[in-house]
């Protein structure tokens, strides 16, 4: 099955049809799995071996804005105009194309994230969710969530997690085209959990986890034991969360990212996206937890940490990571829009 025979199933009557409106704007919050996503059953259509679990960075995400242009495709990410053959642009173009007919119309997608693109923060994530939303916008085909999880996995797995706020879970769903992977929120708010993003490299990463994904499972000998893993902690996960149990909450995700961790570091060749700078963070966190601050890491693909702690604890976390940009749950209730557009007349 083909990513066009889902988007065929997904849209019906409404595929390739023209676009309704002229523009379309959309923003999506990157998100940061708890229960990790790593390998997959499907490479095509990025469907999932296992379940994950989510929570949203909130103001950190990707706004698009997308407009009909009467010549090209132009692509501007964060101002600046990209080469459209540049492997960024065609794994867009590649996506976007599912909806056209031979590549039109033409688009403008200017894309403005406010974090680092490919350094383990999920910038796929909110990328591809947010593009998704505005095609959605911009065609008329007024999908639900659910549709358009589906869509936005096709661009990239864990974009199916990033289009909602808060808690989210993706299940991983065992059918052949798909239509049971999908992703939905969880109905509960935890207003003082706060996530702290440790900055240790904003370089791009060399191995993409596509590819890092896919050489674990073939040839990890831990492997065989993460979904299993998975299963354990997203229960729970879940039940931390309905609880407010907090300490539940970071050790499970703690131990659910070293854990996907240490498959990378026993595939072949082997995987490890730590710099000398994370281990360090992480030590940095055990000791913290020794002298009594409850605080807990996770890592995913990439160098960086993220911290998990709750309000009352912010001024031990910032006099311990002076550099940390924290994204509080109540701070950021003011959300920008969503999505909005502008009707034109009749299709050509
Ligand atoms: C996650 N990651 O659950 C895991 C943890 C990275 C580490 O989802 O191949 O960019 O496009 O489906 O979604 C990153 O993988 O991979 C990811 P594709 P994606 O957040």
């Amino acid at each position: 099955m083909k990513q066009s025979d889902v988007v065929k199933m997904i849209l019906a009557e409404k595929w390739q049809q023209y676009p309704l409106h002229s523009s379309a704007t959309a923003y999506a919050p990157s998100n940061i799995a708890l229960c990790k996503y790593w390998g997959k059953r499907n490479q095509e259509l990025n469907l999932p071996l296992t379940s994950s679990l989510s929570i949203s960075l909130r103001e950190k995400g990707a706004h698009t804005q997308l407009l009909i242009n009467d010549s090209q495709d132009c692509i501007q990410l964060n101002g600046q105009v990209l080469d459209n053959a540049m492997p960024f642009s065609q794994k867009l173009l590649r996506f976007v194309n599912l909806f056209r007919v031979r590549g039109q119309p033409y688009l403008t997608m200017n894309i403005h994230t406010n974090i680092p693109i490919a350094a383990g923060l999920a910038s796929s994530a909110c990328g591809f969710a947010a593009i998704a939303k505005a095609l959605n916008q911009l065609f008329g085909w007024q999908l639900s969530a659910r549709d358009l999880s589906i869509l936005a996995r096709l661009g990239s797995g864990s974009a199916s997690r990033s289009l909602w706020q808060g808690f989210v879970e993706w299940h991983a769903g065992v059918r052949e085209d798909g239509m049971d992977s999908f992703a939905e929120d969880l109905p509960t708010a935890w207003p003082e959990l706060c996530v702290g993003l440790v900055m240790i490299n904003h370089q791009e990463k060399a191995l993409s986890s596509r590819e890092a994904m896919q050489r674990t499972v073939m040839t990890s000998a831990l492997y065989s034991a993460w979904p299993q893993k998975v299963s354990t902690d997203l229960s729970l996960l879940k039940r931390a969360i309905v609880e407010k149990d907090f300490l539940h909450l970071g050790k499970v995700t703690e131990s659910n990212a070293l854990t996907m961790h240490a498959t990378m570091l026993s595939a072949w060749p082997p995987i490890t996206y730590c710099l000398p700078e994370t281990l360090t963070a992480m030590q940095q966190v055990w000791r913290m937890r020794d002298e009594g601050i409850a605080v807990y890491f996770t890592q995913d693909a990439g160098p960086n940490i993220k911290l998990l702690f709750l309000e009352n604890d912010i001024a031990s976390i910032r006099q311990n990571f002076p550099t940390i940009e924290i994204i509080c749950n109540k701070q950021a209730l003011n959300m920008p829009a969503t999505t909005s557009s502008n009707i034109i007349p009749n299709p050509p």
